[in-house]
């Protein structure tokens, strides 16, 4: 029998749906996602595979052309690989004036791919807005400007909330799979850990419940998660960069930071199918995101 396996890369700027595609597409949520733009911080693998078939999709951050934090920087880093490593690339936008999107921020994503001469899907996101939020007019401008730009690419208009398109989507991605045995043991579902996933449910609902710089501040680190037949006993500490920011997690008398326990434990249940005790802790861990060896110890 012969067995095909790919890695399909989703690349592409902030909060145009990378994750909502990538959930959708494995069916089950392995990445957060949030209103806010640089949600997604690491990449994250998506593993679906049939006998004779392994996609390995990528979920990846939000492309930003000026990285400025060490953080961001390594984020960046993540893209990179991800162009590099990719086997099809699904780059991801919305329907937008232009006057911002320079086309030397494609040479970034250009370069490392059409030397090698990879296929390229356009997925241009969030068609269901079309007639609400954006006009029609607007869509076939987006297209034509696709079409101009990168020549002989496939461009594909699809809603990845409302799964329009995802079975042309797919057919297509089966329909250039190459030829090799599975990259990964089948039936994996991620490359991440049970204690990413428990970190990223948390950060999202910081994204969900707090504003402006708090949840970019935010980091979450799982100490410990003990599973047993019934349930998951957790401890996660949530690192904060300054004093002013701590208090402002705990919340009065501890109000806020009990919200946040609450809805994080409802979803981490949901994601583990097992009841769950989950124990915050709140630190400050001063600028973090600019210190290489804190970014390590915390997996990026
Ligand atoms: N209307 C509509 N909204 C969508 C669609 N796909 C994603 N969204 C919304 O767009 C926002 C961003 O979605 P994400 O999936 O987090 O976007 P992302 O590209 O992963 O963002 P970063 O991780 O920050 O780069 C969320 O509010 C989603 O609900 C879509 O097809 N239609
Ligand atoms: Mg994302």
């Amino acid at each position: 029998m012969i067995h095909k396996s790919s890695f399909v890369n989703i690349i592409g700027f902030p909060n145009v749906g990378k994750s909502t595609l990538i959930n959708s597409l494995v069916g089950k949520k392995i990445s957060i996602i949030t209103k806010k733009p640089q949600t997604t911080r690491h990449r994250i693998l998506g593993i679906i595979d049939e006998s004779d078939f392994q996609i390995i999709f990528s979920d990846t951050p939000g492309i930003i052309i000026n990285p400025i934090s060490p953080m961001q920087r390594i984020m960046m880093q993540y893209v990179e690989k991800s162009l590099e490593d990719a086997d099809i690339v699904l780059f991801m936008t919305e329907m937008r004036k232009f006057h911002f999107m320079e086309k030397k921020y494609f040479s970034f994503i250009l370069n490392p791919i059409q030397n090698r001469n990879i296929p390229i899907i356009i997925l241009i996101n969030k068609i269901d807005k079309i007639g609400i939020e954006y006009s029609e007019k607007l869509f076939y401008e987006t297209i034509d400007y696709w079409h101009k730009f990168i020549p002989n690419s496939e461009i594909l208009p699809i809603s990845a909330l409302k799964k329009i398109n995802q079975d042309l989507l797919m057919n297509k991605i089966l329909g250039l799979l190459s030829e090799h045995p599975p990259y990964y043991p089948k039936g994996i579902l991620s490359d991440k850990s049970e204690r990413f996933f428990v970190n990223e449910i948390i950060r999202e609902k910081i994204f969900f419940f707090y504003y402006k710089e708090i949840p970019y501040s935010v980091e979450v680190f799982t100490e410990k998660f003990n599973k047993n037949e019934i349930e998951i006993d957790i401890f996660s500490s949530i690192y904060v960069e300054r004093d002013s920011q701590k208090n402002i997690l705990i919340g009065n008398n501890g109000n806020s930071v009990r919200k946040l326990r609450f809805f994080s434990i409802k979803e981490i249940e949901d994601f583990f199918k097992k009841k769950v005790s989950l124990k915050l802790d709140v630190k400050v861990c001063k600028n973090w995101r600019s210190n290489y060896n804190k970014l390590k110890s915390f997996g990026y």
